[in-house]
């Protein structure tokens, strides 16, 4: 396959200035016909009369028609990518017939079919798969759409835009056209025709507009769609009061169907999302599933500024939409909940996923240099590392003149696909800030590595740090420039108060340049504890030699709520790394009081907010220290943390205990900030009471499962039962869990993933026969993430099975996939592709696996970039 470089950019050589759309759905083809108003681009220096479409081997075209003049073989080539049609005028207008088969769609890609629901998902390259175009991003058109389809079949049809038209047709059928009136790319155009009801509600913009809102799913949904709602009128006033953003259309769209690649498509005016990120109840939904669908609705709202009415010129600058976007959704789920609780998640992420993500064959800077496949590159690093890039840019401007930043981008910009260095020009315009070295976050991959010491002079009384950076070397990119990073501090005295800084204030950002470099403070009494990395105010692994006493000093007297929870977690993360190393040398697991202790003066400060709290409590997670190892040992990993799980359980049983109870309420569920803190204490302290394997606490549970009102404590208890000693019980709730919900896809995949990811010997058998289950279907991305990827990700010590059985089934199963869903397929790979972070054995049978699927055939370009470039 070829490989796509940034530096070949060329600007398109035509333009589109108006499509026209015509789709006549039937069963067992779709005719799509296309009337495009094309002309020459006065800004391409290009002078060939050759013009060359894109399209998909899959399309059958019927008729093509230049200026009404039908063409002949000759006067047109087709190929793999598509058409070169010869000897076109200056300005004319192309007609297209082409034939379709979206029953036969299983990629998910282009238009297809959803539960009987018509559907399309156009970003990155799906267009094509629908019809012959220049499906570039800085192709801009206006579209007007017709569909037609079976009345009775097909009652709703939906476009962006408006509706403008509609009337009936012969053999029960009709039509509707939709017009939208501001140009766009191919990749935010939609379609659905399907039986689907609403809801609806009103919105008035801040200068007055009225603006329909409407949310479509099937029947059995429609009673799960409010939250969703009312998540879009808190986005839509969010946007206008944080960013001065209004919405520009009368109708916003929301559409659930259950057959989805991702999470959620911010077609402009009529959003596709996954039922996942949509539906919400407290009887189906937990407080996750909640906050996710709080947060993707706004996310994909946001993006009708940030994406939509500014676009991106290629598909090299996808985070200029996807990271900025991540960073406004995650502004406002923090406004909108509790703004440390989600920065302890994010980071939480950013530190497993994103970290290994940079360190392994597939890493990339946020503005990737070439792609084989751009779907591939639908990553954590271009979505939650371009997202701290924006958030960096944030802390060193400060919210004033970010904000005069954001409004001179998208003044500047609006209506045009532009490029993340017009992003950073325009931060840099309007702030008068310099972020030329900045800039390297944009164009160097890997994970910056800090190194810092103090040193404090009781005569002269100044406390130093010295701070060193360092990048590894990632795939193409030996060397790294310095980079220019914001480092929140803060200075704690013996008291665990907060110095006054320089700048005045209680935290002060240093920004480093250098490779090292010592920033000075004066006037100071006594060597202080610093606090570094606030708010984790940039991307980093952060080395400073903390002793365990300064850790439970800073997890108790911290101001900065992250900080105290990134204390706990280094805490955690040092006893964890040398019981492992015990563990390595075949000694017996010792563990003292402290952490304990530590964690007993959390629980019993009533001040806290418990879902703080929470966390805190919480170990670091067996991913997080993979990351960190320098040769992953999974089961060392696993038991150690385990080990000390049952430690703390039993050393602070009663506290567990008393906590639980407190937080037991009978209040009717609410997804507000404060009761899901309060499930999220009490389900902690569960699993550790759990952890003591007492049949009283199984009770518990048992009692938590059946009771529960909602789904975060009872699946909560089903996964805590489930993944313990007591087999019966988890089987006997498992069926029992599994009757009550089985008309619920979205609940059964909690299910299947709630096994998936069961620690205990023998969850691949069990994963392999639910492969066979009713519930089970490979065409359907959810079933797939929630039972095999779940398997592969969440269960470390199955999956990484010393037998290799896990590896050849991933192998076994991506396989399959890569014919039936390539993005799907290449996803799933992932866990295989960090085969080197592993001992050798386990190396190699990771590896033989990879060559397998690379052996296996024809292999999509999602699976063969990812696999080429794992074995490379
Ligand atoms: N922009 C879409 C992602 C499309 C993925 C295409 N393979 C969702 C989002 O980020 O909002
Ligand atoms: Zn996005």
């Amino acid at each position: 396959p070829e490989v796509i470089y940034l530096k070949d950019y060329k600007v398109p050589v035509f333009l589109i200035d108006h499509t026209e759309l015509r789709f006549e759905l039937k069963p067992d083809k779709t005719l799509v016909k296309a009337r495009l108003k094309m002309r020459r681009n006065p800004e391409s220096q290009d002078v060939t009369r050759e013009l060359v479409l894109q399209g998909d081997k899959s399309l059958l075209l019927c008729r093509i028609s230049v200026d009404e003049h039908v063409l002949n073989e000759s006067d047109f080539q087709r190929n793999e990518q598509g058409l070169v049609v010869s000897g076109v005028p200056d300005q004319f207008l192309l007609e297209t017939v082409t034939e379709i088969h979206p029953d036969q769609n299983t990629a998910l890609e282009g238009l297809y079919r959803s539960d009987g629901v018509y559907c399309t998902q156009c970003e990155a390259e799906g267009f094509r798969r629908i019809t012959f175009y220049l499906d570039r991003p800085d192709v801009m058109s206006v579209f007007s759409t017709t569909i037609e389809a079976d009345k009775d079949a097909y009652p709703v049809l939906l476009s962006n835009g408006n509706p403008v038209a509609e009337g009936e047709a012969d053999e029960g059928r009709h039509w509707i056209t939709w017009e939208d009136p501001h140009p766009k790319p191919a990749y935010l155009f939609a379609l659905v025709a399907g039986d689907l009801k609403l809801i609806e509600d009103q919105y008035q913009t801040l200068s007055g507009r009225d603006v329909a809102l409407r949310i479509y799913a099937a029947d059995k949904d429609l009673d799960k769609l409010d939250y969703a709602m009312q998540s879009l009128i808190n986005a839509m006033r969010w946007d206008e009061q944080v960013y001065g953003r209004e919405y520009d259309l009368d109708i916003y769209m929301i559409v659930a169907v259950d057959f989805f690649n991702m999470g959620a498509m911010e077609n402009k005016g009529l959003n596709v999302f996954n039922t996942s990120c949509v539906l919400a109840s407290p009887e189906t939904t937990t407080d996750l599933g909640f906050q996710r669908v709080e947060g993707v609705v706004a996310h994909e709202y946001f993006h009708n500024w940030s994406g939509n009415r500014v676009t991106c010129r290629d598909w090299f600058q996808l985070s200029l939409k996807e990271g900025f976007t991540v960073f406004r959704d995650a502004e406002f789920s923090a406004d909108m909940n509790s703004r440390t609780v989600k920065r302890v998640e994010d980071v939480a992420l950013l530190r497993t996923a994103q970290f290994a993500e940079d360190a392994g064959p597939m890493a990339h800077p946020i503005l990737p240099a070439s792609f084989i496949e751009i779907s591939n590159f639908y990553t954590m690093t271009i979505y939650e590392k371009g997202a701290e890039v924006v958030r960096m840019i944030h802390t060193l401007l400060g919210a004033d003149a970010f904000r005069k930043g954001s409004d001179l981008y998208f003044d500047r910009h609006d209506g045009q696909a532009v490029t993340t260095e017009d992003f950073v020009k325009a931060m840099e315009d309007a702030s008068g800030k310099s972020l030329v070295q900045f800039r390297h976050w944009y164009n160097q991959a890997g994970t910056p590595v800090l190194n810092i010491t103090d040193a404090f002079d009781s005569e002269t009384k100044t406390y130093k740090l010295t701070i060193s950076q360092s990048c590894p070397a990632t795939p193409g990119q030996e060397v790294k420039q310095p980079y220019h990073i914001p480092i929140a501090i803060g200075l704690l005295d013996s008291q665990g108060g907060d110095l006054v800084l320089p700048n005045g204030e209680t935290t002060q950002v240093l920004e480093l340049h250098h490779a090292e470099q010592t920033f000075e403070f004066g006037g100071i009494h006594e060597k202080p504890v610093p606090s570094l990395l606030r708010g984790f105010s940039a991307p980093v692994k952060l080395n400073y030699p903390y002793s365990r006493d300064n850790l439970t000093f800073l997890m108790s007297h911290d101001s900065d709520g992250f900080s105290r929870w990134e204390a706990a977690q280094k805490l955690g993360v040092d006893i964890l790394q040398s019981l492992v190393a015990d563990l390595g040398q075949g000694k017996e697991l010792q563990l003292g009081l402290l952490l304990g202790d530590a964690f007993k003066v959390v629980l019993d400060n009533k001040d806290l907010d418990k879902a703080m709290v929470a966390k805190v409590l919480t170990l670091p997670s067996e991913a997080y220290l993979s990351e960190l190892a320098d040769v992953i040992d999974v089961d060392a990993i696993h038991e150690a943390r385990q080990f000390v799980r049952q430690h703390l359980a039993n050393q602070l049983e009663t506290e567990f205990y008393s906590t639980y109870k407190v937080c037991t309420s009978t209040d009717a569920y609410s997804p507000s900030a404060d009761s899901i803190a309060r499930r999220s204490l009490r389900n902690t302290c569960l699993s550790y009471l759990m952890a003591t394997g007492k049949q009283e606490y199984l009770e518990l549970a048992l009692v938590q499962f059946h009771e529960a009102d909602n789904m975060t404590d009872s699946q909560a208890a089903l996964s805590l039962v489930v993944h313990s000693n007591f087999v019966k019980a988890g089987e006997v709730i498992l069926d029992q869990f599994y009757q009550r919900w089985i008309d619920q896809p979205l609940v059964v995949n909690q299910w299947l993933s709630v096994q998936a990811s069961n620690p205990q010997r023998g969850a691949l058998v069990q994963v392999e026969n639910l492969m066979k289950h009713e519930a089970f279907n490979l065409q359907n991305p959810n079933k797939v993430r929630s039972l095999i990827a779940s398997f592969c990700s969440l269960n470390p010590v199955n999956f990484h099975a010393i037998d290799g059985s896990g590896y050849r089934f991933l192998a076994e199963q991506v396989i399959t996939l890569n014919s039936l869903n390539p993005q799907i397929a290449s996803r799933l790979v992932t866990p295989l592709t960090r085969w080197k972070r592993y001992n050798l054995d386990r190396q190699d049978i990771m590896r033989k696996q990879l060559q397998r699927i690379m052996d296996s055939g024809e292999l999509s370009r999602d699976v063969f970039e990812v696999v080429s470039k794992s074995l490379a």
